[in-house]
């Protein structure tokens, strides 16, 4: 570790802001899991309130492992889609950044693997943009996988790059008392923000925006309204990985949380939901059982066919991402769209 606390990753480094508590988190899930499943099917409030789960709990190793085979099928458009509008348009986003004239941190949250990035990185590079990447990530391990993964390639590429193991808000804070000043561009690609319900959506650019000063710039990626088909065939794919990437939330809870769920008596459901605008997916029980959870001490009952939300996936218009944006204090600058108008990835500037 270096005297200003940073960690050396190859030629990179990345420094540590948040200290992973394996048992806290271990009591966020349980007591998740116990308000999700306390629902009593044979109540009546059940229909407006049924049984749910967070996706943000999809993503421990296994998840994400089958989480990245999703973004690398045929049917699952949105990464390559998103992929081809950065190669199309990143010569013009480049070129905008370097319109300002000023160096500029360019914050990625969610270190992903890096591929769709190297796109935008590669175009800042060449057009000459000054500026020092740090991808910001909750897990250590995220990060420096990213890291050890393209130490070689950034290196030969010139990059400067930081990483930083925290939450988006911890980060942005850290660069604002590191960087004081210095140019913010915050990238938040690959429709996660979908996965948040539109209240919560406008709440989480607000608090965004309030980590980052007038004129600070961000790119963030919205998957569109389009054809349901699309749709369906995309989060209920043929193959079974979005199913298996379910199905993985109930394994999860009996290798964490001693819970004796058989997946094979469940399945995965995907629709959307054009009242919403939204894709849900659904953990189905396929008969009337009961499954106990260790850590709880106790048994959570599904009638047959009773279902548990594990996913909103919002799609969004031209018009709901300019409101949202408007009403988060950030204006729209430029949206940038493939020929189907499937994926837009919106570039926002802070207001003053
Ligand atoms: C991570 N997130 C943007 C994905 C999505 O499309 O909502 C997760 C996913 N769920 C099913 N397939 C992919």
């Amino acid at each position: 570790m270096g005297l200003d606390g940073s960690v050396r990753e190859g030629h990179f480094s990345y420094t540590k802001l948040h200290y992973e508590d394996g048992a806290a988190s271990l009591k966020q899930f349980l007591d998740h899991v116990a308000a999700g499943l306390s629902v009593d099917a044979s109540k009546e409030d059940a229909i407006a309130h049924p049984k749910t789960l967070s996706s943000m709990y999809f993503y421990d190793d296994k998840g994400s492992e089958i989480y990245q085979e999703i973004t690398r099928l045929r049917e699952y458009y949105p990464t390559r889609t998103e992929l081809a509008i950065l190669e199309r348009h990143g010569q013009v986003i480049a070129n905008r950044f370097l319109s300002n004239k000023q160096p500029i941190n360019l914050v990625e949250l969610g270190a992903g693997d890096g591929h769709k990035t190297e796109v935008l990185l590669q175009y800042l590079i060449h057009a000459g943009v000054e500026f020092e990447y740090f991808p910001i990530d909750i897990s250590r391990k995220a990060i420096e996988q990213l890291l050890r993964a393209k130490d070689q390639e950034w290196l030969e590429l010139g990059l400067k790059c930081h990483g930083l193991v925290a939450d988006h808000m911890e980060g942005l804070r850290w660069l604002r008392t590191q960087r004081p000043g210095v140019h913010n561009v915050v990238l938040f690609l690959g429709s996660s923000i979908g996965n948040y319900d539109l209240v919560n959506a406008e709440k989480f650019l607000r608090t965004l925006r309030t980590e980052l000063s007038p004129g600070d710039n961000l790119l963030v990626g919205f998957d569109m309204k389009k054809d349901p088909h699309i749709l369906q065939n995309a989060y209920a794919d043929p193959h079974g990985v979005t199913a298996r990437f379910n199905l993985n939330l109930l394994e999860r809870m009996n290798r964490e949380l001693g819970a004796s769920f058989d997946p094979d008596q469940f399945f995965h459901h995907a629709f959307y939901n054009p009242g919403l605008g939204s894709m849900e997916s659904w953990l189905v029980s396929k008969c009337e059982q009961r499954v106990y959870i260790e850590a709880l001490q106790r048994d959570v009952m599904f009638l047959a066919y009773e279902g548990v939300r594990t996913e909103y996936s919002f799609k969004y218009t031209r018009k709901q991402i300019k409101r949202l944006s408007e009403a988060a204090g950030l204006g729209l600058v430029e949206a940038f769209s493939d020929e189907n108008q499937w994926f837009t990835d919106a570039l926002l500037v802070v207001k003053g």
